[in-house]
């Protein structure tokens, strides 16, 4: 029978979902592994050749671990709500609830025919009353503990998207979603308090197995300085100055102090003036200069510091160009103490991370439950979900406000405190919210869940629903997740940040959500990026259509380590089909030979290659390597196929041994079912079995057959030295041995024809020509 992928695929994707193979018990589970996958955000028709490979990345260690006889849980669901999803909408000239109906049903078709192992009975969408009436019982829990706060700052403004920004979302000045140049803007705004978890979210990562890059970019982030504020008397007043250091040792070698008033963002060249004021050094009560510069910031520390030219490079700079005394006094460190003692400053620590930003002026996000009321000031508004009315006018129009502003009937109402006329806050929540929970919530999904009519009856003062305790109990924090580290100080840290202060207020018993991370890499096409822009961006459908997905996951995780950047070319799927199709021979053929009869004598070398393999693509699948995994599975395949052509090769005992002998069957099917579970499954089932191959328990190497005999096969054309082989002692009695030295003396054959080859196994092997 030939190989023939939609019809093996649709018939076990049909199987597991009826079996419900992937639906682990939530309530109970033996022993759990919560696999979780960065859920995507649907901003475009369906999913792209990057989500299929990052995702299978996460499936292949999901079946792997359920083959080591976890239950595992592995769920997917839609971030939704936000500007990617409303952007998208706009552009197709839909409204974002239309759009998304039909792109979600793609996105979940595509992901079913990938083969994924998703618990598609436990699934989140964003955007749903069902899940956004609790990302605002959450900004009400944030309310309540004084951790949400509305205040007049300067923000970050996207003049392109019409909304301001997180300080997370502006990259190197830029709008992280449309690469525009963000401006600042003084808006009233809705903030968490992150800052007051800085500390927490640096401590937590002693306890995270999370990829280094990330906890250094979260560190950086954070950017935590220990130092000191130090009070300088100006002269000839009762005034003082304040300076933030972290050098208070060199407080001997200050000569001038420098304040932020000539402040510009990116200038090159230091400038300054001189005030005309002075102040002094509290430690020499010499009189010093204060200087007005461009090069210190207005909004870190006091935005005013002590210039110290022997230690700091800027300092230096700039006290040369305007010849300010230099004084080159070895730093001390006694200093700290003595100032604190003096009583001339006190010890300060700094941070970079500043609150962040919830509120959007955009229509596509969970509305926030808070009511303005003249009389009672910001009052919260428990009757949830607070629903995002359908409006046609949606658009954004960047004047500081939300399209909800336009829209009494949504905010004119009454205080839920003293009844009086009150306004809704028209702002909604930036999608960071909604993912910054999302994984809290699907093991408690019940089914699907109905939309809670009536409101308010779900919110009990200090009760959360939003998960169940005991079911989170058992399965969380997540132990595995999958994702791009370009989330690492946006939805990574505020994940951290609301898990801890839910930990905090009792919903959960621990503080870290996610045990380990592992950040993948990103797919290129054709050496570029892929990207709409360059319209080189790869859509699975096809690919899944013409080829199966066997072939497309096995392609995709062969292409390289899970971490990098690997470089999707049609001529490799094209390739890696053909192996899919030689896989599928080689089963057969073996499974035609079951039940002959056994050759003994053979059966330790084919123990060697089987066991060697089993070690390899087990310890490479745990360190992410699939690339090596296949690769070693590919090696076993062709040594399998040499030896399963009965009596072709009378001088290989493996095949002697192989012939009949389900033993290699059974492993290399169960090696290969993370990478190709649909072919695995359905061969499986013609070796009769009657439960699935994705249960059963994953093969295991043992040491005694691994000994390491590496043999030197010599090799001659008419009997002259021409090349050698190097192969594995197993290997060397193997059938694709002549074939092999072929290839390494091909340019000694070339025009010539074989009349004889002369095999000596383990030694030589001659070419008569
Ligand atoms: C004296 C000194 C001597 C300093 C020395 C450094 C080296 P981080 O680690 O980033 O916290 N500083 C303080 N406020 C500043 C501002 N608003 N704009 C620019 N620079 C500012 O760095 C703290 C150090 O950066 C402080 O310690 C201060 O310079 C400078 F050999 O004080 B230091
Ligand atoms: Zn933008």
């Amino acid at each position: 029978m030939d190989y023939d992928h939609r019809k093996i695929e649709a018939k076990w994707q049909a199987k597991w979902a009826k079996d419900k193979l992937y639906e682990p018990n939530v309530s109970h589970p033996k022993k759990k592994f919560y696999n979780l996958w960065m859920f995507p955000y649907p901003s475009a028709e369906g999913l792209h050749a990057g989500h299929a490979f990052a995702s299978t990345g996460s499936d292949v260690i999901g079946r792997f671990m359920r083959m080591q006889g976890f239950d595992v849980f592995q769920p997917f669901g839609y971030d939704s709500f936000g500007i990617h999803a409303e952007n998208y909408a706009f552009k197709v000239g839909e409204s974002p609830k239309v759009m998304l109906d039909r792109v979600t049903a793609h996105y979940e078709a595509q992901m079913r025919m990938l083969g994924h192992g998703y618990d598609w009975s436990r699934t989140v969408t964003t955007s749903k009353p069902d899940y956004y009436q609790y990302t605002q019982w959450l900004f009400v829990q944030m309310f309540k503990a004084g951790l949400a706060y509305k205040k007049p700052a300067e923000v970050n403004f996207c003049p392109s998207c019409k909304t301001v920004l997180a300080d997370e979302q502006v990259i190197a000045g830029k709008c992280e979603r449309c690469q525009t140049t963000a401006e600042k803007k003084k808006l009233s705004q809705w903030f968490f308090a992150i800052t007051k978890y800085a500390d927490r979210l640096l401590e937590g990562h002693e306890d995270i197995d999370w990829s280094e890059r990330v906890k250094v970019a979260q560190r950086n982030w954070i950017g935590k300085s220990e130092g000191m504020l130090i009070e300088f008397k100006i002269q000839n007043s009762n005034d003082k100055i304040q300076v933030f250091t972290t050098r208070p040792d060199t407080l001997n070698a200050v000569t001038f102090l420098a304040t932020s008033k000539l402040y510009e963002e990116g200038s090159r060249e230091k400038k300054g003036v001189f005030s005309g004021d002075y102040a002094v050094n509290p430690l020499t009560g010499k009189e010093i200069p204060i200087w007005d510069t461009n090069y210190v910031a207005p909004d870190y520390g006091t935005g005013i510091i002590m210039g110290v030219p022997a230690h700091d490079e800027r300092d230096m700079e700039f006290a040369k160009k305007y010849q300010i005394d230099i004084v080159d006094k070895a730093p001390d460190s006694a200093l700290w103490q003595k100032i604190e003692t003096e009583g001339w400053g006190k010890k300060q620590t700094n941070y970079h991370l500043r609150d962040w930003l919830v509120s959007r002026q955009r229509y596509w996000g969970a509305p926030i439950p808070m009511i303005e009321c003249p009389k009672c000031g910001w009052v919260v508004d428990e009757k949830l979900p607070i629903l995002l009315p359908d409006i046609t006018d949606y658009q954004p129009k960047g004047d500081g406000h939300g399209p909800l502003a336009n829209h009494p009937e949504f905010f004119q109402v009454k205080c839920p405190t003293c009844g009086g006329e009150a306004t809704r806050e028209t702002d909604v929540m930036d999608t960071f919210v909604d993912s910054s929970w999302y994984f809290l919530r699907y093991p408690s999904v019940q089914g699907s869940l109905a939309h809670p009519s009536g409101g308010g009856s779900h919110f009990t003062q200090g009760v959360c629903t939003a998960w169940d305790p005991e079911i989170t109990k058992a399965w969380l924090p997540v132990d595995l997740y999958f994702g791009g580290a370009e989330h690492s100080v946006l939805h990574l840290m505020y994940a951290r940040f609301v898990t801890m202060v839910m930990h905090d207020l009792g919903f959960v018993n621990f503080n870290e959500p996610i045990s380990k991370f592992f950040a993948h890499g990103l797919m290129i096409k054709d050496g570029a990026k892929m990207s709409k822009s360059r319209g080189n961006v790869v859509t699975p459908d096809a690919y899944l259509e013409k080829y199966g997905a066997d072939t497309f996951r096995l392609y995709t995780m062969f292409l390289g380590p899970m971490d990098g950047y690997p470089d999707f070319r049609d001529d490799g799927i094209e390739g890696m089909h053909r192996f899919v199709k030689r896989l599928w021979k080689l089963f057969e053929k073996g499974l035609s030979l079951k039940g002959a009869k056994r050759a003994p004598e053979g059966r330790r070398d084919l123990e060697g290659i089987l066991h060697k393999t089993i070690k390899k693509v087990t310890e490479d699948i745990q360190a992410f390597r699939y690339n090596t995994a296949i690769a070693s599975l590919m090696i076993l395949v062709n040594a399998l196929e040499g030896l399963t052509k009965t009596g072709s090769h009378p001088e290989s005992g493996v095949a002697r041994a192989a012939e009949g002998e389900t033993l290699w069957q059974e492993t290399l099917c169960k090696l290969l079912a993370p990478f190709t579970p649909h072919l695995a499954e359905e061969v499986w089932e013609k070796m009769g079995h009657k439960t699935s191959v994705h249960t059963a328990i994953w093969p295991k190497w043992e040491e005694k057959y691994l000994i390491e005999d590496t043999v030197t096969i010599i090799i001659q054309v008419n009997g002259k030295l021409r090349g050698q082989l190097s192969l594995l002692g197993p290997a060397c009695r193997q059938a694709g041995v002549t074939k092999l030295a072929k290839e390494q003396v091909a340019k000694w054959l070339e025009g010539k024809s074989i009349k004889k080859t002369i095999y000596v196994p383990g030694k030589l092997v001659n070419f008569v020509v």
